[in-house]
C-alpha cells in the first residue's frame, strides 16, 4: 500500500526539482516576466512561523504564475549585516561572521525543507564583499550626486545599542530594536538627502494602486507635507530678522508673541547682551534633554521663558515679545513660531499660563465669540481686528495676506515637510564600511570606485568606550589619501543596514555580475517587482528607503522605472492564544517541529488556510490536524483510482450526477483561479478545493468514471501551488511522467457554470416562509403551481383568499392573501 508519509516524499521531490531546474529562472525566455519577491530575512538563527507564512504566500503565487505560463523570478537572500550578530559575538567572545553564516546555512535548509521554489543561483548575502562592494559603489553615486553629506547636529542616540539611529528608527521616543529611550547627542554624521525627494515620494504614492491604503497613509503622514507661509519679523534693537513658518497667515494680526525652539541658531545672538543669559542657557539645556515625544505630546506641560527681547510685527510695527519654549521643535519649519493664542490651542495654553495677551482675529459668522475665550477658536470665520483685511473670510485671507507679504518682501508661501534627511552612520562593526577617507590636505575624499570594496577589517575590539569598533584597528584606520598620496585616516562608522536592503531586489536580477551592482537591462526587464510580500513594520522604513533609492537610480539613468514595487501584500502576524508568538510569552510553535511531525505540505496548507494573508492568523493545533487529514483524503482518493487512471475512459457528463460533478469541478477551477490570482485569498481557494474533494467522495459508484477522474486530476493541479510535494507525488501516481509544476493551469468551461436551477424565496404577504429550487426553464405558471403545494407555505394561506401570486423571475414568489 502507498501510504501518505510526508518524510518519504518531500526530500525526494525537493531534490528532483533542484536537479531538474524547475525553479530556475530562464533569463532568455520569451514568456511574460513575473517577479515575485518576499522580504529577505535577517539570519537570526532559525525560521519562525512568521517566516513560514511569508514564504508560503510567496511560493503559492510563484508556482501559480509558472503554471500560468509566466517566466517567474522568485529569489531569496540574506539581510546579513546587523547588530544581533555583533552582540552574539561580544557575548560569546567570537566573531559575527561564523555566527551569521551558520545561521544562514540552517535557515536556508529550513526554507528548502518547506519546498519553497527559489532559484538558489541568485542568492544574495549583504555581508559578503561581492555584495557590499556595490553598496559602497551606490554610496559613492549618492555622494557624487550631492545626496550624501556629513553634518554635525543633535542626533538620536540609543544608549543600549551604543549607536545613532535614523528618525524612522525612533518609535514613540524609543529605539526600534530594543525599546530603550532615545537621547540626543551632538555628533558629526553622514546623511542621505532623502528630503530632496519628499515631493516625489509623496506624489508617486498616488500611482500605486497595488499598495494597501494603510501603508500609503503611513508614508504620507511620515513625509508630512504642510503648505504654509514664512513670515519675516524684524528684531528690535538688533540686526537680522526672524522667520516663522505658519499654516495660518490669516491670523497674523492676532500674534501676541513669538516663540523660538531653544535650539534656534539665532537665540545666542539675540540674547548676547541679555541680563538673563545664564538663566536662558540653563533652560535650553533642560529642554534639550527631553525627547521629541515628551516635548510635543498634547498632554506635555508647555514650558517657556521670555528672552527679554522684542520682535517687530511686519504689518503693525508693534513690539512682540520673543519667548523660547519646549513645544517648538528645532527642525520643523523654521524652528520659530508666531504665537496666536486666540486660534491655536497650544498657544492658548501657553499664553494663559504666562499671562500673554489673547487677541481674536477670526470671528465665526453665526455667533460672535464669547470673551474672554475659554479655549482657542480654530474654526472658520471672518477677519476682525485685522486692519484692511477685516471682513474677509479667513480662508480667502490666507491667500490675500500671503500675497501682500510677498509683495512687500516680508514673506513667501512655502512648503514644509516632517521628513528629515536619513542619518546613515552607525557606530557599530557588523555593517558596510563607509568608503571615505579624511586627508589633512584634501579633506573628505571618497574612495575611488576601482578601489572598492573597502573591506571590513577582521580584527577589531568591541565595546571600547567612545569608539566605533573599526577605529580600534589601526591598520584599517591609517591609510593613504587616494587623491594626494599623503597620510589619511578612514571613516570608521559603518552604514545603516537599511541601506543594504534598499537595493537587494535589483541585485537578484544579476546576482553574480562582477562589473556593476546590477545589469541595467535585466533590472529593467524584471522590475518593478510584481508582487512584494512583507511585514507592515517596514511601512516607513524599508519601503520608503527603497522607493528613495529607486528614484535616485532612475535620475542617474540606471533604471527606467521610478517605483520598485508595483503591488504590495503585507501579511498579518501569527498569533497563539491571542498573542504574537514570542519566547517571552512561551507560546512559540516551531516550524521544525511542525514539519517533522506533519510535513511541509501540511504546514503550508494550514498557514494559508487559517486566515486571509493580511489578517492575523491564530495558531490552532486542531487546524493543523485538519489540514493533515485533508491531504490524507486527497492522497487516498488518487491512490484508490490508480488502476482506473491506467485505463482512463473519456468523460461523459450527460447523466445528472456526472453533470453535477463536472459543474462542481469547473466552479472550483474558477474560484481557485480568481481567489489566488486576483484576490490573493488563499484561504477561500483552499476551501473550494476541499469542497470539490468532498463532492468527489460523495460521487456515486455507478456514475460516470471519466468525469470523476477528471475531477481528481483537477484537484491535484489546483493543489500544486499550495501543497507541492503531495500534488507532485500523486500526479505521478496517477500516471503522469512530467512534473505537475510544469503543467498548464486548468481552464474552466463557462458552459459548466451556467446554472440549471434557481433558488426562489417564497413569501406570503411579504414574509419569507420557504425556499424552493426550480429549473431555470420553468414557466411562470409552473412556478406558481409548485409553490402553492409547499407545506410551510400552505399553512399561511389556508382558509384565506389568494388575491395575487407574483413571480419575480430568478428571485422570489410573493403570495398575497386577504
Ligand atoms: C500660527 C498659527 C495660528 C498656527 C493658528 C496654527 C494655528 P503643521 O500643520 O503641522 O504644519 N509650528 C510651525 N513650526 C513649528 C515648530 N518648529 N514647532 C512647533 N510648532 C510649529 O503645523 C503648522 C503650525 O505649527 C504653524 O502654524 C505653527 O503654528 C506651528 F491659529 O502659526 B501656526
Ligand atoms: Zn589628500
Amino acid at each position: 500500500e502507498h501510504k501518505y508519509v510526508p518524510a518519504d516524499i518531500e526530500k525526494k521531490w525537493q531534490q528532483y526539482w533542484e536537479e531538474a531546474g524547475i525553479n530556475h529562472t530562464d533569463e532568455a525566455s520569451d514568456k511574460p516576466y513575473f517577479y515575485c519577491l518576499e522580504q529577505f530575512p535577517y539570519p537570526s538563527g532559525r525560521l519562525h512561523m512568521g517566516h513560514v507564512r511569508v514564504y508560503s504566500i510567496g511560493d503559492v503565487i510563484a508556482r501559480f504564475k509558472r503554471m500560468h505560463g509566466f517566466n517567474v523570478l522568485h529569489p531569496m537572500g540574506w539581510d546579513a549585516f546587523g547588530m544581533p550578530a555583533e552582540n552574539a559575538a561580544i557575548k560569546n567572545k567570537s566573531h559575527p561572521a561564523p555566527w551569521t553564516y551558520d545561521n544562514i546555512a540552517f535557515m536556508r535548509n529550513q526554507q528548502k525543507e518547506l519546498g519553497v521554489s527559489y532559484d538558489w543561483e541568485r542568492e544574495v548575502t549583504t555581508c559578503k564583499p561581492d555584495y557590499y562592494k556595490w553598496t559602497q559603489w551606490l554610496f559613492l553615486l549618492f555622494y557624487e550626486r550631492g545626496l550624501a553629506y556629513k553634518k554635525k547636529g543633535a542626533v538620536n542616540w540609543c544608549p543600549e545599542c551604543a549607536t545613532v539611529l535614523a528618525n524612522e528608527q525612533v518609535e514613540n521616543g524609543a529605539c526600534w530594536r530594543c525599546g530603550t529611550e532615545v537621547v540626543k547627542k551632538d555628533l558629526e554624521q553622514w546623511y542621505l538627502r532623502i528630503t530632496d525627494y519628499a515631493e516625489r515620494l509623496l506624489n508617486d504614492l498616488d500611482h500605486l494602486p497595488g499598495w494597501p491604503e494603510r501603508v500609503k497613509t503611513m508614508q504620507r503622514n511620515w513625509i508630512g507635507k504642510s503648505t504654509g507661509t514664512e513670515i519675516i519679523f524684524g528684531i528690535d534693537k538688533h540686526d537680522g530678522l526672524l522667520t516663522v513658518f505658519t499654516t495660518r497667515p490669516d491670523t497674523l494680526y492676532g500674534v501676541t508673541y513669538l516663540v523660538l525652539a531653544p535650539e534656534h541658531p539665532d537665540l545666542d545672538r539675540i540674547t548676547r547682551k541679555s541680563p538673563k543669559r545664564d538663566e536662558i542657557r540653563a533652560f535650553v539645556e533642560e529642554v534639550r534633554k527631553k525627547s521629541e515625544i515628551e516635548r510635543t505630546s498634547d498632554t506635555a506641560e508647555k514650558v517657556g521663558m521670555f528672552t527679554g527681547e522684542y520682535a517687530i510685527h511686519p504689518k503693525t510695527g508693534d513690539p512682540i515679545p520673543i519667548w523660547i519654549a519646549n513645544y517648538v521643535l528645532p527642525d520643523y519649519g523654521t524652528g520659530a513660531v508666531m504665537g496666536v493664542p486666540a486660534h491655536d490651542q497650544r498657544d492658548f495654553e501657553f499664553a494663559t499660563k504666562y499671562n500673554l495677551p489673547i487677541q481674536p482675529v477670526v470671528q465665526p459668522e453665526d455667533a460672535p465669540l464669547e470673551l474672554p475665550l475659554r479655549e482657542a477658536y480654530t474654526g472658520e470665520g471672518v477677519l476682525v481686528n485685522s486692519d484692511r483685511f477685516n471682513g474677509l473670510h479667513n480662508l480667502e485671507a490666507i491667500d490675500r495676506i500671503s500675497a501682500n507679504l510677498e509683495q512687500e518682501g516680508k514673506g513667501k508661501r512655502t512648503v514644509s515637510y516632517r521628513l528629515r534627511d536619513w542619518l546613515i552612520s552607525r557606530q557599530r562593526y557588523w555593517g558596510c564600511p563607509i568608503p571615505v577617507v579624511y586627508c589633512d590636505n584634501c579633506g573628505t575624499v571618497p574612495v575611488p570606485k576601482d578601489q572598492l570594496p573597502v573591506l571590513l577589517p577582521e580584527q577589531v575590539q568591541f565595546e571600547v568606550a567612545g569608539k566605533s569598533p573599526l577605529a580600534t584597528n589601526e591598520s584599517f584606520v591609517n591609510t593613504t589619501c587616494p587623491s594626494c598620496g599623503g597620510k589619511a585616516t578612514r571613516e570608521t562608522d559603518t552604514m545603516d543596514t537599511f541601506i543594504d536592503s534598499s537595493w537587494y531586489y535589483l541585485r537578484y536580477t544579476s546576482a553574480k555580475l562582477e562589473t556593476a551592482p546590477f545589469d541595467i537591462e535585466a533590472a529593467n526587464r524584471w522590475l518593478p517587482v510584481d508582487k512584494y510580500i512583507g511585514g507592515i513594520e517596514h511601512a516607513v522604513l524599508h519601503l520608503l528607503y527603497s522607493r528613495f533609492f529607486t528614484k535616485v537610480l532612475y535620475d542617474a539613468g540606471l533604471v527606467n522605472f521610478e517605483e520598485p514595487f508595483d503591488s504590495l501584500l503585507t501579511q498579518g502576524m501569527v498569533i497563539k492564544e491571542g498573542a504574537k508568538m514570542s519566547k517571552s510569552k512561551g507560546n512559540v510553535v516551531s516550524p521544525e517541529d511542525i514539519v517533522a511531525r506533519y510535513g511541509a505540505d501540511t504546514a503550508r496548507t494550514f498557514i494559508l488556510f487559517a486566515a486571509p494573508p493580511d489578517r492575523d492568523l491564530e495558531w490552532s493545533d486542531q487546524g493543523v490536524e485538519g489540514c493533515y487529514r485533508f491531504l490524507g483524503r486527497v492522497w487516498r482518493l488518487a491512490d484508490a483510482h490508480v488502476d482506473l487512471f491506467a485505463n482512463r475512459p473519456a468523460a461523459d457528463h450527460s447523466g445528472s450526477d456526472a453533470r453535477k460533478l463536472w459543474q462542481q469541478t469547473h466552479f472550483a477551477i474558477k474560484k481557485v483561479t480568481e481567489d489566488i490570482g486576483e484576490r490573493y485569498q488563499f484561504n477561500t481557494a483552499i476551501s473550494a478545493i476541499m469542497e470539490l474533494v468532498n463532492a468527489i467522495y460523495g460521487y456515486p459508484e455507478t456514475a460516470d468514471v471519466g468525469t470523476k477522474l477528471d475531477a481528481i486530476e483537477t484537484v491535484l493541479l489546483l493543489l500544486a501551488p499550495v501543497a507541492p510535494h503531495v500534488a507532485e507525488e500523486l500526479w505521478r501516481t496517477i500516471g503522469h511522467r512530467d512534473s505537475v509544476h510544469q503543467q498548464a493551469w486548468p481552464k474552466y468551461d463557462p458552459a459548466a457554470l451556467v446554472k440549471d436551477e434557481i433558488e426562489y424565496a417564497v413569501q406570503v404577504n411579504g414574509k419569507v416562509r420557504d425556499r424552493v429550487v426550480i429549473s431555470k426553464d420553468a414557466s411562470q405558471e409552473e412556478i406558481q403551481q409548485l409553490v402553492l403545494t409547499l407545506d410551510k407555505v400552505k399553512e399561511h394561506f389556508e382558509g384565506k383568499e389568494i388575491k395575487k401570486c407574483i413571480v419575480v423571475p430568478g428571485k422570489l414568489v410573493n403570495i398575497v392573501v386577504g
